[in-house]
């Protein structure tokens, strides 16, 4: 389905916005002005801004991350799986885009039971990426753009066929013994918990018969839990996070971090989990400008994962929007789409930095989520974009990559398809041999190749909405403040910094143009358009906006 954001007008809008951010002069519009004159402000040299900004230990909160799924975006030497060497290759593209800093989805060895999320050895590389030193050579052409790279860290669990547990599991005195989390019986009175969820068996409790003892585990039955409160598994950890700081790693995606003890009444997030989390925070801030993010289990608050701002996690998901942006776009309430990001504001300490996705490898395709509707996923990555937070845009998600019908592994492989660089089947740019699983739907419709020749295109719009935030504070750090709208269908919010104000407007409602006022919204200047097509006008104290059907814009009026 198309949507009327695919319009001549929306697209002259967003091509305007990429000559203004880019400085270059043009007066390219010539659609009918859906818009008043607009205000103008001095713009300061947004390139040395975003340098500014990306810069030192703040330097998560201005970036946008791209998650990527290596295996799944560029493949090297036609064996069909993405590689190191590959994505390296694909930096300049990625730049292009506007990303500043990459997430790799697990890229340490491993029999892949769980993508890759079962870990065999802490401190090597998958070899069907590559090796230690291709991830060195990563680092430094990504570092070389001014690109930081993260990795994920899976530290609740490894593999079955780790080192640590072929030993722990071989008998009860050698000395791993006590690294994994054991009992007699098939339960224990001190771990009550069970499996994550339904997907990962009935019982969380596994015979090893070498020890004839039990372990317990909350995911695969290949991915035995850590012993946590083994002075020597807390050591072991640390030191293999040290080992990925000292080669030089931006940062950590933690996997399943709450998870790490479990006690007899409660498993997520107890008391000494956040010892932990500090520990773990000490490390990094004994090396300059790392940041780590969480994967909170609390789908409805991330507040624990920031313990008093600055002792725990830099960010952690706003899962509550991440997770569940479906709902409030399939109705037409402003108030159900706001609630995730003020509940964030109010419940967060102080300098905690949401992570903001609309997609992962953990759950659908934006285009499935959107049930396909064009404007509901631009729109969702706009709020995305525009809300307070760090920014994880999931590989693909430029590109409105179609769900593949394949599961290797389990379903979510249907959101873990191989990236299309080119209109050319069968590899399309990615490889030159069979991939591992095969393309999402309709790659021929969906390839960078084909998406860039187009103004109008979902990359299109990603791209020139990454230009609008890039070098502008208010967009990583600045105040939200929701602006009360006599129509309960319009969004409707100002970001700021100490210089400047920007407001942003978009319509819950698919079908008709809305016209509604925030009275008292006491905007301080006239609204300058920088973003999609709208109309806002000052009245006294008050604002009076226009926009369209599933409309969005982006004003500033300071
Ligand atoms: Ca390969
Ligand atoms: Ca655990």
């Amino acid at each position: 389905m198309r949507s009327p954001l695919s319009s001549a007008a929306h697209t002259v809008a967003l091509v305007a916005l990429v000559a203004g951010s880019l400085a270059v002069a043009s007066c390219s519009s010539s659609s009918k002005p859906t818009t008043p004159p607009s205000a103008t402000y001095p713009e300061p040299d947004r390139a040395a801004a975003a340098t500014k900004l990306l810069t030192g230990p703040d330097w998560y909160r201005h970036a946008v991350v791209y998650e990527v799924n290596v295996r799944s975006f560029q493949d090297s030497n036609g064996d069909g799986l993405g590689d190191l060497k590959g994505l390296t290759s694909r930096l300049d593209d990625l730049k292009s885009l506007g990303v500043d800093a990459l997430w790799l989805m697990p890229i340490m060895p491993t029999p892949f039971k769980d993508s890759g999320y079962d870990i065999a050895d802490y401190q090597a590389i998958n070899p069907d990426y590559g090796t230690l030193a291709d991830f060195d050579a990563l680092l430094v052409e990504a570092h070389k753009r001014s690109m930081r790279v993260m990795i994920d860290l899976v530290l609740n669990h490894t593999s079955d066929q780790h080192a640590w547990f072929k030993d722990s599991r071989s008998s009860k005195t050698n000395p791993h013994a006590d690294w994994y989390v054991w009992s007699d019986t098939p339960s224990d009175p001190n771990v009550g918990c069970g499996t994550f969820s339904a997907q990962f068996g009935a019982s969380a409790w596994e015979l090893a018969k070498e020890r004839n003892q039990y372990y317990f585990h909350r995911f695969y039955k290949q991915q035995p839990d850590l012993n946590y409160r083994s002075p020597a598994v807390v050591k072991a950890t640390l030191d293999a996070t040290r080992f990925w700081l000292d080669r030089g790693v931006d940062g950590f995606r933690c996997d399943v971090i709450g998870l790490l003890f479990e006690s007899a009444t409660a498993c997520d997030m107890i008391p000494e989990t956040k010892d932990y989390i500090r520990q773990l925070r000490a490390v990094l801030d004994s090396y300059p400008d790392r940041a780590m993010v969480a994967e909170s289990t609390n789908y409805s608050s991330a507040a624990d994962y920031f313990g008093d701002g600055k002792d725990m996690f830099h960010m952690a998901f706003n899962f509550a929007y991440g997770y569940f942006w479906g709902i409030p776009f399939s109705g037409t309430l402003s108030s159900t789409l706001e609630q995730p990001f003020l509940d964030s504001q109010s419940k967060n300490p102080l300098g905690a930095q949401d992570a903001l996705v609309i997609g992962s490898h953990d759950v659908a395709r934006a285009y499935d989520s959107a049930q396909s509707i064009e404007s509901r996923w631009r729109r969702a990555a706009f709020v995305q974009m525009t809300m307070p937070g760090t920014p994880y845009v999931y590989y693909g998600e430029e590109l409105a990559l179609r769900p593949g019908s394949t599961a290797v592994v389990d379903n979510r492989d249907y959101a873990r398809t191989p990236m299309v660089w080119t209109k050319a089947a069968p590899g399309y740019g990615f490889t030159t041999g069979t991939p591992w699983i095969p393309f999402g739907d309709v790659p021929e419709q969906t390839s960078v190749e084909g998406e860039k020749a187009d103004a109008s295109s979902n990359y299109a719009f990603y791209k020139q909405l990454l230009a609008v935030r890039r070098g502008r504070a208010a967009f990583g750090t600045g105040a939200l403040k929701v602006l009360a709208v006599d129509d309960p269908s319009i969004v409707l919010f100002t970001r700021s910094s100490a210089d400047e104000t920007y407001v942003i407007a978009m319509s819950m409602d698919e079908t008709d143009p809305h016209t509604g006022t925030a009275a008292g919204a006491a905007l301080p200047g006239d609204p300058q358009l920088l973003f999609g097509d709208a109309t806002l006008v000052r009245s006294g104290a008050d604002a009076k906006i226009t926009v369209a059907a599933a409309g969005m814009a982006i004003f500033r009026v300071k």
